[in-house]
């Protein structure tokens, strides 16, 4: 392997510290990614703004965050002793255990000597010259690397709703994504939650009972379905640590890496028995079944995707009481399944209690966040907390964040400001040596997010143990294979129901500037098909890629 650091020490002399690579972020991507490079023999830095490992679950903290692929399906593949180590104790694990897990990891192989907690990356630019990154933090510190590998998450941009008065609140007031590490106690209060995404349906269905008032505030209602979670017994956990070679093999050929696969038949080939029947069964089953294992049309066939809607309308209006606020739970701008499925533990059950209230914001928006609440366009509200589970500026939003800057000072959020141009979803041309995983335009913000992206570290990794053997100090895409690969990602939405929604897969944020035109910013061909395509580029002696 050439001697990287001695290049670099040449070539950078304002840097206080050279390394082979740097990775940005220390969660599930940056962790398995530094294993990976420590097997090259690279030296590496890790640069994590939070103050533990664990990325979105160093800082979910909110009440009620949990899994929502099945336990045994996310945990790291690599170490078949940490398989065996290790007892999830539910099928879908609460926030607690999966930090606790990925402490675990850490220690387990000695990841934390390489990572620098606290410290964020403001800038990131690439010196054309010397053929490295030069990486600046919030306090001034400067570092070089050949390599740059981002691990930033697709979820990890969080905002605020753009209100007037968020900041004049008096009370108790919380992002989910930014939960206090200490105990909140919520007994007496009145509480307020804004948005019911995944992370909305978490938190309300868990503090309902433990608040005084709670007044939920919706915007949009989502299709949520039963999580059906339950401890795993002993039995069960024996089977889960013996099949284990089997559990995986089988999650490599689904599209989304779950243990669920679609149903090959249509909606319309059986009967309406069948299918009543089907649905009742897949409703009672655990996990995502509902959405990934139901009949194989119905993300494309609006006509099957709205029978089911009703299936799950009818749900909705048996388990809430109060007709009124069942019709203002069930979506009518959007079928099911064409965004993100909220997995849900008594969640329709919560607006029930008699303490529980529901706001609809298309209805009565609000005007601003006061000093004591919110005030609607119909009402004032007092409170003692709101919680903004408003969601994230998604998969784009974090590289936003950071200034990178490719050859000739091109900046990375100008390039992708009509939306990004990748190749592979891992690189962009312009930024060389520069590597993003779980990157816009690949397969793993659709997926069981560890399966891919051990693909992408893996690939990754493959990629500069190419370049380091043949001596290689600078690689990236060629613009005619970004082109194409850009290409091919909105070629392969066409048709689906998804890419004609507003959400945060599509690049919907309206709390940001610029984020309400619809993009599509995931690749949409199916893991086992992304898989292939990166095999394939990589085999062909890294195809579509200038190499000096
Ligand atoms: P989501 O799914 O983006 O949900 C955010 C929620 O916040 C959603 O209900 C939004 O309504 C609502 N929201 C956002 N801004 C506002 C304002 N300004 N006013 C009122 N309501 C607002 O984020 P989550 O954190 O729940 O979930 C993210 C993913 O994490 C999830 O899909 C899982 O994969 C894990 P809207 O729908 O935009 O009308």
């Amino acid at each position: 392997m050439p001697d990287a650091t001695t290049d670099l020490a040449r070539a950078s002399d304002s840097a206080s510290h050279r390394y082979d690579a740097i990775i940005i972020g220390a969660g599930i991507a940056g962790m398995y990614q530094l294993y990976r490079l420590r097997q090259l023999g690279l030296s590496i830095c890790v640069f994590e703004t939070g103050s533990g490992v664990g990325g979105t679950w160093y800082w979910n903290r909110y009440p009620g965050a949990r899994f929502d692929s099945e336990s045994y399906t996310y945990g790291f593949s690599f170490s078949d002793e940490l398989l065996q180590e290790w007892n999830w104790s539910e099928h879908f694990a609460a926030h607690p255990e999966t930090l606790q897990y990925l402490n675990y990891v850490a220690n387990k192989f000695d990841l934390r000597r390489d990572i620098q907690f606290n410290s964020r990356v403001d800038t990131a630019t690439f010196d054309d010259t010397d053929m490295h990154w030069d990486v600046k933090l919030d306090t001034g510190e400067r570092f070089a690397a050949r390599f740059l590998i981002t691990a930033i998450g697709p979820l990890s941009a969080d905002t605020l709703p753009r209100l007037p008065g968020v900041e004049s609140f008096r009370g108790q007031s919380f992002h989910t994504y930014r939960w206090p590490h200490e105990p909140v106690d919520f007994a007496g209060k009145r509480v307020a939650v804004i948005g019911t995404g995944a992370t909305g349906v978490q938190v309300i269905q868990t503090i309902a009972h433990q608040v005084s008032q709670l007044t939920v505030f919706q915007r949009t209602p989502n299709w949520c379905t039963p999580l059906n979670n339950r401890p795993i017994t002993d039995d069960e956990q024996r089977k889960i640590k013996s099949s284990y070679p089997e559990l995986f093999e089988r999650l490599r050929q689904t599209p989304g890496c779950y243990i669920h696969d679609a149903d090959p038949r249509g909606t319309f080939e059986v009967t309406q028995e069948e299918r009543e029947a089907f649905w009742e069964q897949r409703y009672g089953e655990p996990g995502f079944g509902i959405w990934q294992a139901n009949f194989r049309d119905m993300l494309t066939d609006p006509k099957a995707n709205a029978l089911f809607s009703d299936f799950i309308a009818r749900k909705i209006r048996q388990r809430v009481q109060d007709s009124v606020v069942a019709e203002m739970l069930i979506p009518k701008c959007h079928g099911f399944g064409t965004r993100r499925v909220p997995q849900e533990t008594g969640y329709y059950e919560a607006f029930n209690l008699p303490h529980v209230k529901l706001v609809d914001l298309k209805a009565t928006p609000i005007e601003r966040i006061t000093e004591t609440g919110i005030r609607t366009s119909d009402a004032e509200y007092d409170f003692d907390m709101i919680i903004y589970a408003t969601g994230f500026d998604a998969i784009t939003g974090a590289f936003d964040r950071i200034d990178f800057r490719g050859t000739g000072g091109q900046r990375l959020k100008d390039k992708w400001a009509d939306g990004p141009k990748t190749y592979l979803g891992l690189q962009s041309a312009g930024f060389p040596n520069m590597l993003t995983i779980v990157g816009p335009h690949n397969a793993s913000t659709r997926c069981n997010i560890p399966r891919c992206i051990e693909q992408n570290v893996d690939w990754v990794t493959g990629l500069i143990r190419h370049a380091s053997d043949r001596g290689y100090t600078r690689f990236e895409p060629t613009p005619s294979a970004e082109a194409d690969w850009t290409r091919h990602i909105d070629e392969l939405a066409d048709g689906l129901l998804y890419a004609k929604i507003d959400s945060w897969a599509t690049g919907i944020n309206t709390n940001v500037e610029g984020k309400t035109v619809r993009r599509i910013l995931q690749y949409q061909g199916g893991a086992p098909a992304y898989r292939a395509r990166c095999d394939a580029v990589a085999s062909e002696g890294y195809a579509g890629m200038d190499l000096r």
